[in-house]
């Protein structure tokens, strides 16, 4: 978690025993020492990646048409098929050494083509000797961060609103929630996946807001009705104690709390999420959507794996989440090879995410909680906040495939300052792996180096949002309001990043068939500029605002209609350039009749902002630039522009996405 409450564990760099050598086609060389020390009978938690790779191409030609929903069931079908298929050996091998108690908690991890489980020294070895296998990797653990949720003025909600009065919490006010629900729109049945603590799914905010699997809520106890690997798992899972339950496992108590115990986290994420107001205060972004409660850690307290992670991810694509949001992650602060190996997994990981359809908010980290300050460039964006968006403008991209499947976001507070805490980007994808253990198997993403001054990284966070003095719901009942002092509203970019998977639940509900780079590039181009000019490394694009989101998400659906169909005014314009745009687009279009043409660019507010076009021309065909300057010579603000082609009467239109 990022709340300021949780981090993974440094990684710890091993070299490589002579030991090692017996294996080194597939055992990684930090495993192969883990195994020299381990206890007889010891089992380790290990992810074991597969070789063989589907046709993905082929795949995404039979999938032509589909709406976005239908193509991520088709996706996580053919994954889950293709990986049941290549694991079906090793699989085999793992259910008799589980019977004979060498192997336990064995998961088949469809996206990554990948088995994750704890096993015996001489279960490894034996694994070891198969050509199927790619790696395997010793999975990492997530520890606890003692520090607090904190806060500087506790029962207040932030804004000048007195708590406990009824009231909507200042996040929600802040990013405008509310004018998009007095349009009807509360997120309606948009399923969000919140990969966390687990949820309270018993709060009065929360109850009527929880996923429900309907095969196992109607279903056979102790059956697994709906045949996805989870018996009974109605409101989700609890990947940590591997149960049905996905109770909230954080403390209630702030002195245990203050004395390190887990937080309550995932409530708090989720009332931001979804949270209905009916305890008394209007906590959530998106009131109407659905949770999936996807608990990653333990109940003793003693922090998760990142194979549950991987496995929640899984199970959020596989079981309909339209959104995954993770107020979590680790920190990596070197570029040692294990820790570039553990970037490698999470970014192919969220590539898959992307790639099955599904959007991925991620909080940015809390920069270094032990200091309370930030650590150096380009580690304080903490992972998988650092893997790439899934859109950029064209003029970013460094070299092949320079998108991810990440969308990161920082906290600011009510006046639109960020947190002090926020993590600072930019961060860095330059794999630069020196153990052949790790050579022979990893790719090794070249496509952002940070260098400076002429190699600049990866540009992070991608936006920000509310995270600094944050009202949510309260594990038992409630809202951490004016419970004591110390522990009230929470700050972390933990806080933030369920706001922004709130609003883009808004979004989904208006278009349902955005693509992860569609979403992302609607957040940025409607956010609120802050700091310096342009995307920056500490706010992103801004902070987001949900109105003009909603809006532009809106309008995308319509500009989404094949914009070179004639329309039935004759006149047909379409945008040659990429859309969205990066300050220019190249507009070209067929006039049926000579006559007075005007070309105009409206805003999202209907003020016309400029004119390229208002002349006598000539029938067929014309082209013209607009570099998204308006009439005084300014660089319009990024957003949603309409550009209007008119003849007499006779008009069509076109979006235009402009990203400064
Ligand atoms: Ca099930
Ligand atoms: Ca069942
Ligand atoms: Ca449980
Ligand atoms: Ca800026």
């Amino acid at each position: 978690m990022v709340g300021k409450v949780k981090q993974m564990a440094l990684l710890g760099i091993f070299l490589l025993t002579a030991a090692s050598l017996a294996w080194p086609e597939v055992i990684l060389s930090d495993l192969q020492k883990r195994m020299d020390e381990a206890q007889e009978g010891e089992k380790i938690p290990v992810i074991i990646l597969m070789k063989e790779a589907p046709d993905r191409a082929s795949w995404e030609k039979s999938w032509q048409g589909l709406d976005r929903k239908e193509r991520q069931r088709a996706f996580a079908s053919a994954m889950m098929n293709f990986s049941r298929q290549t694991q079906q050996e090793i699989l085999g091998i793992l259910d008799s050494e589980q019977s004979q108690g060498r192997a336990e908690r064995i998961r088949s991890l469809f996206l990554l083509n990948a088995v994750s489980g704890r096993l015996s020294v001489s279960t490894i070895k034996l694994l070891s000797q198969r050509s199927d296998i790619k790696a395997i990797v010793l999975s990492k653990p997530i520890v606890k961060n003692p520090e607090l949720p904190g806060v500087k003025n506790p029962g207040v909600v932030e804004g000048g609103q007195e708590s406990p009065s009824k009231g909507i919490a200042w996040g929600v006010q802040k990013i405008g929630a509310p004018t998009v629900w007095a349009g009807g729109n509360h997120g309606e049945d948009v399923i969000i996946d919140v990969i966390d603590t687990g949820v309270d799914y018993n709060h009065t905010d929360l109850s009527s807001r929880v996923w429900i699997n309907q095969a196992e809520q109607n279903g056979t106890t102790g059956v697994d009705d709906d045949g996805n690997g989870y018996v009974d798992d109605i409101r989700g899972w609890d990947f940590a104690d591997n149960d049905n339950n996905p109770m909230d496992c954080g403390s209630t108590d702030p002195w245990a709390i203050m004395s390190g115990a887990t937080p309550p986290h995932g409530t708090h994420v989720a009332g931001t999420v979804a949270g209905t107001g009916a305890g008394g205060q209007q906590v959530g972004v998106a009131p109407g959507a659905k949770i999936m409660i996807g608990k990653v850690f333990p109940d003793t307290g003693n922090g998760g794996t990142l194979e549950d992670l991987l496995a929640a991810m899984d199970y959020g694509v596989a079981n309909g989440a339209d959104i995954v949001t993770m107020s979590l992650g680790f920190s990596i602060t070197d570029n040692g090879d294990t820790s570039q190996m553990l970037k490698g997994i999470m970014r192919t990981e969220c590539d898959m995410i992307r790639d099955a359809g599904v959007i991925l908010t991620v909080a940015a980290g809390n920069g270094d909680p032990q200091s309370g300050g930030h650590f150096a460039k380009p580690y304080d964006i903490a992972c998988p906040g650092d893997v790439p968006a899934p859109w950029y403008p064209k003029t970013y991209l460094h070299n092949g495939d320079s998108t991810g499947g990440v969308i990161t976001v920082g906290a600011t507070d009510s006046n639109d300052v960020i947190g002090s805490f926020s993590s600072r980007g930019p961060t860095q994808w330059y794999f630069t792996l020196t153990d052949t253990s790790y050579t022979n198997h990893f790719v090794k993403w070249q496509d952002y180096r940070y260098n400076p001054p002429s190699q600049q990284g990866l540009l992070k966070p991608d936006v920000c949002a509310p995270g600094v003095k944050i009202l949510s719901c309260k594990k038992g009942g409630g809202y951490w309001d004016a419970i004591i002092s110390g522990v009230a509203n929470w700050d972390g970019t933990s806080m933030a990043t369920p706001h922004v998977a709130g609003l883009v639940a808004l979004m989904l509900k208006v278009n349902p068939n955005l693509t992860p780079a569609q979403v992302d590039s609607i957040l940025e181009a409607t956010a609120l500029e802050l700091g310096i000019a342009g995307k920056d490394t500490v706010y992103g694009s801004g902070r987001v605002r949900a109105p003009q989101a909603v809006a532009a998400a809106q309008a995308l659906g319509v500009a989404n209609q094949p914009s070179d169909l004639p329309t039935l005014s004759g006149l047909k314009i379409v945008c040659q350039s990429s859309n969205p745009g990066f300050g220019g687009f190249d507009l070209r279009y067929d006039l049926p009749v000579s006559g007075r043409t005007q070309l105009l660019i409206f805003n999202i507010i209907g003020q016309e902002v400029a004119k390229p076009v208002d002349e006598y021309q000539a029938a067929g065909r014309h082209s013209v630039k607009w570099d998204g300057i308006d009439a005084d010579g300014r660089r319009v603000a990024s957003g949603v522009y309409l550009a209007v082609l008119k003849q007499g009467q006779k008009a069509t239109s076109l979006k235009l996405i402009n990203i400064r």
